[in-house]
């Protein structure tokens, strides 16, 4: 009996409430739904995929979804002044809206994470068309940003009931991106723990590495940065807070600007980084720039790698290795006016690491930026 009893425990302990299969899609709100769309599929390579707005039925928004393999992001526009969405816009400027997962069961998530404090932003709805059946609910999590979970069964339509397939005649070629490494978000002064407990209690996740002020604190600004992952390791979200530095930290900067928490980078995975900057660029793309210094110590540090040195010094890609293997990165500038979401390209040869070996050169090339805006 007493075994028994402490194998259900044992069950209790390890069973996954919120089993994650990745991230389903990004959904942006912006202020020009049908020029973004057009940006990330000129710019980023996406394909067109799926439209919904007035002529199929919804009123108050335009929405455009595009795809690069298996990475869906969809932008979003408010037609008319005074609804939710205008109301983001005006205070965040372009940003992310929802960080969709996808479940197999939304209910059952719905259910799993409210009971545990999230605060509902959709009861479990389905959604119905001639191609099957969708079930989506939704949490809040940091700032204005939500989780929808996607419950896709043996749906085979483009993309969601409600919206069209968007087929285009101009169809820019891909740059090689494949899916979601992480998306980061920046909450407020001391507010790092509090999210760090939401994704622990409320949706199952476990802290996975941690970085502290004295691991990522340049001469002037400082951050701190805890990365949670949940069980199936499929979505990863790092959180940063601002910490006390010399002059003001980024994520401050970013506070400032986005008037809120939000999400601050979507990290996107290729297989041939290379490849995949030297398309973006050529499309108009900008990356922060580290000193080439950075590459006299790259051998040093991170030892043999299959790659070019000169190759990734003209484009400016960073490496590091942990114990498992190496990870190359490189990051854009804000792709919007104000200095808030960015993106960053990815590849992992075994590292599941976050490139900890970069900070400092990364976030002094951040510092520069920061002081052309005046924002140092
Ligand atoms: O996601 C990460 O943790 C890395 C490092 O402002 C990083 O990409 C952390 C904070 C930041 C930029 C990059
Ligand atoms: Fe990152």
């Amino acid at each position: 009996m007493q075994h028994a009893v402490s194998i259900i425990q044992e069950e209790r302990n390890t069973h996954d409430f919120l089993p994650l299969q990745g991230t389903d899609y990004v959904e942006f709100y912006v202020g020009n739904a049908k020029q973004a769309a057009h940006f990330y599929k000129t710019a980023f390579g996406f394909q067109s995929l799926a439209y919904a707005g007035p002529e199929t039925g919804v009123k108050d928004r335009a929405s455009y979804a595009v795809r690069q393999h298996k990475l869906t992001f969809v932008f979003t526009t408010p037609l008319r002044a005074g609804n939710l969405i205008a109301d983001h816009v005006y205070k965040h400027g372009d940003g992310v809206k929802v960080l969709a997962l996808r479940v197999d069961d939304a209910t059952s998530a719905w259910q799993e994470t409210t009971a545990r404090g999230a605060i509902s932003y959709m009861e479990p709805v389905t959604m119905q068309d001639d191609n099957g059946t969708v079930v989506v609910s939704g949490i809040h999590t940091y700032g204005d940003t939500v989780h929808i979970f996607v419950e896709r069964g043996n749906y085979n339509g483009v993309f969601l009931p409600g919206y069209r397939e968007w087929t285009s005649n101009y169809n820019p070629s891909s740059t090689g991106l494949l899916y979601v490494d992480h998306c980061v978000g920046n909450v407020g002064w001391n507010q790092m723990n509090k999210w760090v407990g939401f994704y622990e209690q409320v949706m199952g996740f476990t802290n996975i590495l941690s970085f502290d002020d004295k691991d990522i604190s340049t001469e002037y600004s400082a951050l701190m940065s805890k990365v949670m992952s949940a069980g199936s390791g499929f979505v990863k979200f790092p959180i940063n807070e601002p910490a006390e530095g010399k002059k003001k930290s980024q994520v401050e900067e970013y506070l400032d600007y986005y008037d809120g928490e939000g999400c601050q980078h979507v990290a996107l995975a290729t297989d041939n980084i290379i490849e995949t900057v030297t398309a973006l660029e050529s499309r108009g793309i900008e990356f922060l720039k580290v000193p080439t210094t950075y590459y006299d110590e790259l051998i040093e540090r991170v030892g043999h790698i299959d790659e070019d040195i000169a190759a990734l010094k003209e484009l400016g890609v960073l490496v590091d290795r942990d114990n498992e293997g190496y990870l190359l990165q490189i990051f854009t500038k804000p792709v919007e006016d104000r200095p808030t979401l960015f993106f960053e390209i990815i590849q992992r040869k075994g590292a599941k690491s976050f490139g900890k070996g970069n900070f400092k050169a990364l976030f002094e090339a951040i510092e520069r930026e920061q002081a052309l805006r005046g924002n140092l």
